[in-house]
């Protein structure tokens, strides 16, 4: 069973995450911020996992919250990817959500890279200030080291189209960690990620 946990705490926030790549049986997600419990929701849903995140600011600055959430869960998913033996690696989803169209592609051989263009043209989304989003997706990448690259094809509706990058990444994640039985041990032509 691969899994992970991480309790973070800083004079800033206090973050608890443990998930489980092979076990989806729950899933439990607070952290003070509906849009962002939605969209976490999101995540854990589409990549079939077991997760269970509780943030909790502590100096009331909603940035530091998104980002040490962030941190938390690529911890985590890097602990639970451990060495990375088996897996697919690679993975690319594009979903539709209504009038949004977003592409996640998304590499799991242990290197750390982000570019989002989702081309937020609005202040915030719910309540969720729209310059996290980007943020979110760069903090997450580096922690879980991923490479992760993700477009906006269409999309008028902010909502529809970050709620439509969190579930293609999360498509994109399951097919990148999924385990397969033909796939050599380490899916790098150097033995090693
Ligand atoms: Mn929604």
């Amino acid at each position: 069973m691969r899994s992970g946990a991480i309790r973070r705490t800083t004079t800033e926030t206090d973050i608890a995450v443990e998930l489980s790549l092979d076990d989806a049986q729950s899933r439990s997600i607070s952290t003070g911020s509906a849009m962002f419990d939605h969209l976490l929701l999101a995540f854990a849903f589409h990549a079939r996992i077991g997760c269970r995140i509780e943030a909790r600011s502590l100096d009331g600055i909603r940035h530091h919250l998104v980002e040490d959430t962030a941190i938390a869960l690529g911890q985590a998913l890097d602990a639970a990817l451990g060495e990375r033996r088996g897996i697919v690696r690679y993975g690319e989803r594009t979903i539709p959500m209504d009038d949004a169209l977003v592409r996640a592609v998304v590499d799991l051989g242990g290197r750390a890279w982000s570019r989002t263009a989702l081309d937020l043209r609005c202040e915030r989304i719910e309540d969720l200030e729209s310059v996290f989003v980007p943020h979110f997706f760069a903090s997450l990448a580096q922690h879980a080291r991923m490479t992760l690259h993700i477009d906006r094809f269409a999309g008028d509706d902010p909502h529809h189209v970050v709620e439509a990058a969190f579930k293609a990444l999360a498509r994109a994640c399951a097919l990148a960690w999924a385990l397969d039985p033909n796939a050599d041990p380490i899916a790098s032509t150097k033995g090693c990620f």
